[in-house]
Order: structure tokens, then sequence, then C-alpha cells
């Protein structure tokens, strides 16, 4: 655990056994977690897309420390395009590994092969390291759930709800263990939209089976699964934080995006009151 501890310190430079290291401890702590995870209704932070900033993962590590009796559910999305997306996903792992108990790490989007090929941390990792060590780091992405639940309370992923599922169940027996999204209702989960709009279903610009979930969806899912708030990540909103569905569904986004967004955290303390907390 001690290259855990040094991260957490704020050292940067790691060899590649140390990473390799705690790549298989967190394989080891999450491989046999279900793709949704139950967690606790209250005391509760939720952090969006962090892309490789390392400035946003010490303000959380900064929350981290404040908020004791929290528990913290990453929403996914931590390589890819920023600055240090390799400081950032070992910082963000050094945490799930520090407390477990209280770190949750989400699959989003970015954490698969095609995406890491195109938008940066293939790049980084087999520059500064080797392709070896890219696949180790795609070994534990294919492990991260998809999804947390409070039953009666909360439904958190990186991107939205899937068309096709009506209870847990059509989730949990979906296969994720792939380094991409074979799996329709894995996929949708990491990649599907919300939009403010009376309707059920919608093509998205994103890609081809990337769907849009409005209002509709919304209201049959969240009375499906028996949730009354949803939080995801997934996109860049300048205020960092947005609400769709009456308040019901929160979006964060935790990273500046090159200036182009104020990055937030939601906290969620008791009887589901939130409070957006701003990153700086
Ligand atoms: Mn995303």
């Amino acid at each position: 655990m001690d290259v855990v501890q040094s991260i957490l310190n704020g050292k940067a430079n790691v060899d590649a056994e140390e990473i390799v290291h705690m790549l298989s401890m967190l394989k080891d702590e999450y491989r046999n977690k279900r793709n949704v995870v139950e967690i606790p209704s209250s005391n509760l932070i939720f952090v969006g897309d962090l892309h490789g900033e390392l400035d946003s993962v010490f303000q959380v590590q900064r929350l981290f420390s404040k908020y004791k009796t929290h528990s913290f559910i990453f929403l996914g999305d931590y390589g890819d395009r920023g600055p240090a997306q390799i400081e950032t996903v070992n910082t963000v792992m050094a945490l799930a590994l520090s407390e477990p108990e209280r770190v949750l790490l989400l699959r989003g989007n970015h954490e698969s092969d095609e995406v890491a090929q195109r938008y940066g941390f293939y790049t980084e990792v087999t520059r500064q390291y080797s392709f070896e060590l890219y696949n180790k780091y795609l070994e534990m992405f294919q492990v991260l759930p998809m999804a947390a639940i409070s039953p009666g309370f909360i439904f958190a992923c990186h991107g939205g709800i899937p068309e096709n599922v009506t209870s847990v169940q059509d989730i949990q027996k979906c296969n994720r263990m792939d380094s991409n999204f074979p799996d329709d209702i894995i996929f949708q989960i990491a990649w599907n939209d919300p939009k403010d709009a009376d309707f059920r279903f919608a093509a998205n610009s994103r890609g081809m089976n990337v769907r849009s979930f409005g209002r509709l969806a919304f209201e049959e899912f969240t009375r499906n699964l028996d949730v009354q708030l949803m939080v995801r990540a997934h996109e860049v909103f300048p205020e960092g934080v947005r609400t769709f569905f009456d308040g019901r569904l929160y979006s964060v986004f935790s990273a500046t995006y090159r200036g182009l967004a104020s990055p937030k955290v939601l906290r969620v303390g008791s009887n589901l009151q939130t409070e957006v907390i701003p990153l700086m």
C-alpha cells in the first residue's frame, strides 16, 4: 500500500511496477462487484467527468478529508483529453484503494479501448510507459461497475437510462467484462444523454446506437426501479451542474474542459437534500 499513500501525498512519478500493483489490487477489489452496486441513501458526494485534470482530483481529495462521513461516487471518464491523464487515473485509483468502503468508481464511456485510443489515454500510456501497461489499464476499466443504486432513493451512472430496461435485474444480467461495450444496455448506460422534453427515446448525435432519453423514459425508469433522484455526468455544461426533469436528475461535470466549465461536485445529505459544491 506504500504506493497508494505516496500518490495521495502528491508523488507524481510512479513506475510501471507500482501501477501494475495498484491495478491488480483494484481488479481484486472490483471484479466480483455486480453491474449495479448498492450505495447508502445519504451523505454522498458524486464526482463527474475528470478527464485528466489533476487539479480537480486534488480538490476532491480535500473534500474527502473534510466530509469524512460521506461516500464518494466517481461517475467515470477519468482519463482522455486533459493534461495529466495518467496521474488523474492513478490518484483516483489510490483514493479508491485507500478507503474502499467509502469510494466507488463507476465506468464511463472513456473507460473503453475504442475511446481511449482516440482521445489520448492510449497515446499517453504507450508514450510514457508501454502497450502492456495500457492493456493492464483496460483490464481494470472493464471490472468497474456501470451504475449505483440506493433502493427507494437514488440511481447513478455515467451516461443515462438505457432503452429496454424495466428492472435492476435487467442490468445485472448483462456482461460488462469487455474492453469495449458490445452489450447494448451496458453501452447505453455509458453513453446516453437526457433531454428535457416529452418523449421516451430518440436518436442522439453522439453516435448511431446512442440514445437521448426524455421525460417519459425518465418517469417510467424511476418508477420501475423505485428511485426518486438520478445523478449522471458525461456532458459539459458551463455551470458544471445542470438539472433536468424538475430537479429530479442532476448532471455533474468536475473538470474545466480547457476553461469551458466551472467544475462542480454534487453532495446529497439526508432526505435527498442536494448541495452543489464548486471545485476551487
Ligand atoms: Mn463521457
